[in-house]
């Protein structure tokens, strides 16, 4: 039905122009599913102009478009062209800010392609709201809207719906049956999944590299009973270098940095450590460490940060200080 009321749309006010527009900090689902939707519209209406845009691209999503044709603009669009404005994987007018004030005073009509929770503002505002609250993405929508006309995506199509149904799923964690047929109807038009899912590692430029090693080279490891901590230094990615070391098998690491006599603190701990001890690093750590570095601190359970005052050899004493405080001491 979906694609079908689209097209009806389209017919009935004449449609020359149709932008289409992501939510700001365009995330590869926004991006390859309004890339697919186009192409598709396309091919159904070849005379329709189509303008895809968004107020700004993720950087994952920035990276994927050297390896797909998308373009994709994020230069405010002539709203006043436009005979119709469909909005992807968007669920609210606010998530096109800062365009979202200027879209609700048009008359244009608005679709609404999305797989969130649908919004009761945007049903007001919407002349078409295409919701799929059990949809993994909103890929996994537009590649329905093949399903409903018998029509198979090209290469190039199917690919970028790959993209965003894996990005969406966490590599396919959240999928559902319906997502894994169709990721493998998407293999079989000709997707190289291991290439795919590759390019959906956010490339690494050399200083955050060599910042993670350096963060390596200088770490201090700690036994605490059963918990391996592991701290370090390092003058920039501190938040980058945490999660490595995490990734590396530390269970809970301390990553500190200073600059001009500030000191910033990255932490994060595995899930287990936080289950097992119940140390939220966010409260038990991070804000009473902010306290003695005359500074703040705070976050989550798993993942927090603190900024304060003083030398990196400081920082590490003191959280090691309140770490032993909060762990058996069984130090080896
Ligand atoms: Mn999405």
């Amino acid at each position: 039905m979906a694609i079908r009321e689209i097209l009806a749309l389209t017919d009935k006010v004449g449609a020359k122009r149709v932008l289409i527009l992501c939510h700001h900090n365009a995330d590869p689902d926004a991006v390859c599913s309004a890339y697919a939707f186009e192409r598709l519209l396309k091919r159904l209406r070849p005379r329709i102009r189509t303008d895809v845009r968004a107020p700004s691209i993720s950087k994952l999503s920035k990276a994927l478009l050297d390896s797909l044709p998308i373009k994709i603009s994020v230069d405010q669009p002539p709203f006043e062209k436009a005979d119709i404005i469909v909005m992807m994987d968007t669920n609210t007018v606010q998530q096109l800010e800062p365009w979202g004030s200027l879209i609700t005073g048009l008359s244009v009509p608005l679709i609404f392609i999305d797989h969130h929770a649908s919004h009761p503002e945007t049903v007001k505002i919407a002349e078409l709201y295409i919701s799929d609250e059990e949809a993994s993405s909103t890929c996994e929508i537009v590649y329905g809207f093949y399903k409903e006309l018998g029509l198979k995506p090209t290469a190039e199509e199917a690919k970028a719906l790959f993209l965003g149904i894996s990005f969406d799923t966490k590599h396919f964690i959240l999928a559902t049956s319906k997502t894994f047929r169709i990721a493998a109807d998407l293999i079989e038009e000709g997707v190289d999944a291991q290439e795919a899912l590759s390019l959906l590692a956010l490339p690494m430029d050399a200083s955050e590299r060599i910042a993670r090693l350096k963060a390596c080279q200088r770490l201090k490891i700690l036994r605490l009973g059963e918990w391996i901590i592991a701290l370090t230094h390092i003058g920039a990615y501190q938040a980058s270098a945490a999660r490595a070391l995490i990734d590396m098998g530390a269970h809970l690491t301390v990553v500190a940095g200073e600059k001009d006599g500030e000191v910033q603190v990255s932490l994060r701990s595995s899930r287990e450590f936080y289950e097992k001890t119940g140390i939220h690093l966010g409260r038990d750590l991070a804000k009473p460490l902010g306290e003695r570095l005359r500074g703040m601190g705070g976050g989550h359970s798993t993942s927090a940060g603190v900024n304060g005052f003083g030398r990196v050899e400081e920082a590490l004493e003191e959280a090691e200080r309140i770490l032993k405080e909060n762990l058996p001491t069984s130090e080896q």
